[in-house]
């Protein structure tokens, strides 16, 4: 029997076994309300009705995916897919180095499919494929139908031949269930400038977020780039150069239709400070973000190019100081803010800023953190500390095809914390309605990052 979840605020429906609109909907061998089961039945090894139910709606709430590297198929070869992208993918790169002994360089030349190659076989053929990366890949081919356990490369290479990019898209899309994503759109990037410059027809499934990493960090080599392109800025600041920088920053918000700004910044990133990232904070980040009431995304603690040889794959990790962000975002309250951190020794404090900032939103398990282990630790931290107004999941997808995985994995470690908050809150007479396990499940699935941005 299948019922609609009552006054759920999303599409989908669920099965249930026994109508309870007071309550979670318990099939009949479960018991009626007065022979509910105790606490210690919900958290045995047999998953109880409870706790599937969460499943159900966690898996069947479509997600808005809040931070990705994947662009809209108007951006051409920008769009990465598919098997040899899959496994060229930077953190499986970083992985193969370790049982490789090729000098880097060499790797690099390779073309795309003889890396590939070597990443099939070192990872997966010579060894186990268990790190979450690897297992990452074999989730999204599992997902999208294919046979993984004959290992056979170039028969998934056929499989992938078959698809068009746009109907892709749509599979990876349902696949998923993802109902749109963020892309990182910088305008000072050589390829992707032209295009926007240039205009097209916008896919509504992708948007677009702002993303500005060159122009607080690297300003002394910006300021001829923004000259270029007619806005009137000196490397000292002085003059016109923080209307001027408005002016672009509200230019391109425009054009992009960006949902918020956004950069990367250091473990040793600092504010107040007397240096040029602050006075640029202050001059002109802030401002614009209280113009347009556009949040500001800081993702914190990424130390780039620790090992230049290995490229994209060379960043590390550095513990920051929580510091910064909240005398941000006190000096600031007008302004909203994302943060997201990199380091694990960081979590708790930002936790707690978010306590402290109610102008602070807290995102994503990212990069070194996206493994269910430390996403399992994270989400239950937030959960306790700041409930349910965070994001405790982005996808950070640099190929189309991996937002099946991260999403599948998050997903069951993101269920599987929220059925334990509410097994705490049955044990104790609360009871949460379908409706209330509807309403939750999309606020951590990008809900409540959307109405954080229209606030
Ligand atoms: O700065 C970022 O947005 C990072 O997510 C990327 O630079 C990084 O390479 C990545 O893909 C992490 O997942
Ligand atoms: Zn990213």
């Amino acid at each position: 029997m299948r019922r609609t979840v009552r006054g759920a605020a999303f599409p989908g429906s669920f099965p249930i076994g026994k109508k309870n609109p007071r309550g979670f909907a318990l099939p009949r061998e479960h018991g009626t309300r007065k022979t509910r089961p105790p606490f210690f039945f919900m958290t045995s090894d047999r998953p109880s009705a409870h706790r599937q139910f969460v499943a159900d709606v966690v898996n069947a709430t479509p997600a808005y995916d809040i931070h990705t590297h994947i662009y809209d198929p108007a951006f051409g070869e920008l769009l990465l897919w598919g098997i040899d992208d899959l496994l060229t993918y930077h953190y499986l790169v970083a992985e193969t180095f370790r049982w490789l002994d090729l000098p880097y360089a060499k790797f690099f030349a390779l073309p795309k499919v003889r890396q590939a190659e070597i990443i099939w076989d070192k990872l997966f053929i010579s060894h186990s494929p268990v790190s979450e990366a690897c297992r990452g890949v074999l989730t999204t081919l599992n997902a999208l139908g294919f046979d993984v356990k004959r290992r056979d490369l170039p028969a998934l290479r056929q499989h992938y031949a078959k698809w068009k990019v746009e109907d892709f898209i749509s599979r990876v899309f349902a696949v998923a269930n993802v109902r749109r994503v963020c892309m990182t759109n910088s305008p000072f990037d050589e390829i992707e400038r032209p295009v926007w410059e240039k205009g097209f027809n916008r896919d509504d499934r992708f948007l677009a977020a702002l993303r500005i990493d060159p122009l607080l960090l690297d300003w002394e080599n910006t300021v001829p780039k923004l000259r270029t392109w007619g806005y009137d800025v000196v490397p000292d600041l002085s003059g016109q150069t923080f209307g001027e920088i408005k002016r672009f920053l509200a230019d391109w918000t425009r054009r992009l239709n960006a949902q918020y700004c956004m950069v990367s910044l250091p473990p040793d990133f600092q504010y107040p400070g007397n240096d040029t990232v602050s006075r640029l904070i202050d001059g002109a980040i802030m401002p614009h973000g209280r113009e347009q009431n556009q949040a500001f995304a800081m993702m914190i603690g990424v130390r780039r190019q620790a090992n230049p040889e290995l490229q994209l794959a060379g960043d590390s990790v550095g513990a920051a100081e929580v510091g910064a962000v909240e005398r941000l975002c006190a000096a600031y309250p007008r302004n909203k803010f994302l943060c997201t951190m990199l380091a694990r020794e960081n979590q708790h404090a930002l936790c707690v800023a978010a306590r402290k900032f109610r102008n602070l939103h807290v995102f994503g398990c990212w990069w070194f953190l996206n493994t269910p282990s430390l996403v399992d630790e994270i989400t239950r931290m937030r959960l306790e500390l700041v409930g349910l107004s965070m994001t405790p999941q982005h996808s950070d997808a640099r190929v189309l095809d991996q937002v099946i995985y991260k999403w599948q994995h998050s997903r069951a470690v993101m269920a599987n914390a929220l059925a334990d908050k509410y097994d705490d809150l049955i044990k104790v007479g609360w009871e949460p309605t379908n409706a209330d396990v509807a309403r939750d499940a999309r606020d951590m699935l990008g809900g409540a990052l959307e109405r954080f941005l229209v606030s």
